[in-house]
């Protein structure tokens, strides 16, 4: 198999981590690949038309996307249930976590390329600010959580670590750190981790 990736993708980290976490990682070559907003890659459009990494191509050709689908299909290759709940209640609230999670970098990605992709003088400070305050709100709403300590690391906790760390590396000082301590020991607790530490986003 093959994921297509880049160091600093967040989504791209998750489906590294998750690899790693369930043993695959041996098994998937990891092209890194350059996918540039307001910059066509026909090549690239052709395994995802959408333009976005990581896809996980497998050996028959299929292509796998996006990340969440990604670390569910790993999932079940190793054997299921082990980073998602098979079924049940707890599922749901998984899954309906994992959304929040996906909505919060999505926010934060749009903030990167309106700050930094957008040509100067074309920037709407109004819309940056609601999609920054979207990630914000959802940092407090896990910060808030009793069980963030105890919880398993699953693909909550693992998007949870990603939209952090891509908060650490292209908003170094936003403050998430002070303005909620909880996700500051949260991450703190789980720095030491291999899937985490050797996925982390390069220095910028
Ligand atoms: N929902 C997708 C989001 C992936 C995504 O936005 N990836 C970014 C890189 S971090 C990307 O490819 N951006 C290029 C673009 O949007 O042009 C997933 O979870 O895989």
């Amino acid at each position: 198999m093959k994921l297509t990736f880049a160091p600093a993708s967040p989504f791209a980290r998750k489906v590294r981590i998750a690899a790693i976490e369930l043993g695959l990682i041996d098994q998937i070559e990891l092209v890194a690949t350059a996918v540039v907003p307001g910059q066509a890659n026909e090549e690239y459009s052709r395994i995802n038309p959408l333009k976005k990494l990581p896809v996980l191509i497998l050996d028959n050709g299929d292509a796998i996307l996006d990340s969440y689908v990604v670390v569910e299909y790993l999932d079940e290759l190793a054997g299921g249930g082990k980073l998602l709940p098979l079924s049940g209640p707890t599922r749901w609230r998984v899954k309906s976590e994992h959304s929040m999670l996906q909505g919060m970098l999505d926010s934060m990605l749009l903030c990167r390329y309106e700050k930094f992709a957008r040509p100067e003088g074309t920037h709407w400070n109004a819309w940056l600010d609601d999609h920054w305050n979207r990630a914000w709100c959802g940092f407090a709403h896990f910060a808030r959580q009793p069980t963030l300590m105890s919880r398993p690391f699953d693909v909550v906790a693992i998007s949870l670590i990603c939209a952090l760390g891509y908060a650490d590396y292209r908003f170094p000082d936003c403050g998430w750190r002070s303005a909620f301590p909880e996700l500051n020991e949260f991450a703190r607790a789980l720095a030491d981790r291999p899937s985490v530490k050797v996925s982390a986003p390069p220095a910028p």
